[in-house]
């Protein structure tokens, strides 16, 4: 009987197959300032196969602030999380960040370095240059404490629940001197109390003025006192000696019958604050 040599095809063999499952690379992305006691906000991504991507991550961030390390759980389909978080103190910080994937691979951690500043402040604001009178709003100048690279968008003038749109104002920002100027000649401004709310990207930041038309000496009731400061006045130019920026209440640099109408028009008008 001959028998055949064993068939190599007929032996058991077992083969391993290993799934290689690549752990993610993540990035951190600060915001260009961060400030204390405002939330910043970071940019997280982790890249990985386009499934683990679909899954999302979990990512475990530690602020280097001495608070407890944050997770921030897998979303299917938001791979980029922007997660804000507040500093409360200032100084340099370095943000540690590691993503993990759907299968718990897990990527190397990456760092960041943020310095955390005080929020800007408002240090001076002036109406119409200093001048008393309220009739008429020309310009609002304010310096703030740093320079915020501020633009007429991050500007609100609201009049109690109204927003007043500054389609027509005018806003100059100068970065040198921290200085905002916002013109408001061509703005009709009604009777009121009003709030210019500053969004300097750390914090919102109030100046607070009032509209009272015939209102020379700024005292938010227009009477014989405003009268008699339009009089003592009366026929003079900007320039001139005796003329007076609180009675012209129209602002055209001359003191006159207009403006006398303006506060005999007005007479009685008070405005609460
Ligand atoms: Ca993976
Ligand atoms: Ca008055
Ligand atoms: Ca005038």
């Amino acid at each position: 009987m001959i028998r055949d040599a064993p068939d190599a095809t007929n032996i058991a063999k077992t083969a391993s197959v290993t799934v290689n499952n690549s752990k993610p690379t993540v990035t951190i992305t600060p915001p260009s300032k961060v400030y204390r006691n405002v939330a910043a906000t970071f940019a997280l991504r982790a890249l990985d196969s386009p499934q683990d991507v679909a899954a999302g991550f979990k990512y475990v961030i530690n602020w280097g602030d001495g608070t407890a390390a944050q997770t921030i759980g897998a979303k299917a389909g938001n791979a980029t999380r922007n997660i804000a978080h507040t500093f409360t103190a200032t100084g340099t910080r370095t943000v540690t960040v590691r993503a993990t994937d759907r299968n718990g691979a897990q990527s190397d951690p990456v760092t960041t370095t943020v310095t955390v500043i005080a929020a800007p402040t408002l240090q001076s604001s002036s109406i119409n240059g200093g001048a008393k009178q309220r009739s008429r709003i020309m310009n609002i100048l304010f310096t703030l404490s740093q320079d915020v690279g501020l633009t007429k968008g991050k500007l609100k003038l609201t009049r109690g629940a109204v927003n007043v749109a500054l389609t027509n104002a005018s806003f100059t920002w100068t970065g040198g001197t921290q200085t905002g100027n916002l013109g408001l000649s061509s703005t009709n401004l009604v009777d009121g109390n009003y709030r210019l709310a500053i969004d300097t990207g750390g914090g919102v930041l109030n100046i607070d003025f009032f509209r009272l038309a015939g209102d020379a000496n700024g005292d938010r009731k227009v009477n014989a006192s405003d009268l008699t400061i339009v009089n003592n006045a009366f026929g003079k130019s900007t320039g001139q000696a005796g003329f007076n920026v609180n009675a012209d209440l129209n602002v055209d640099g001359k003191v006159d019958n207009k403006d006398k109408t303006i506060v005999t028009q007005n007479t009685g008008h008070t405005l609460p604050a």
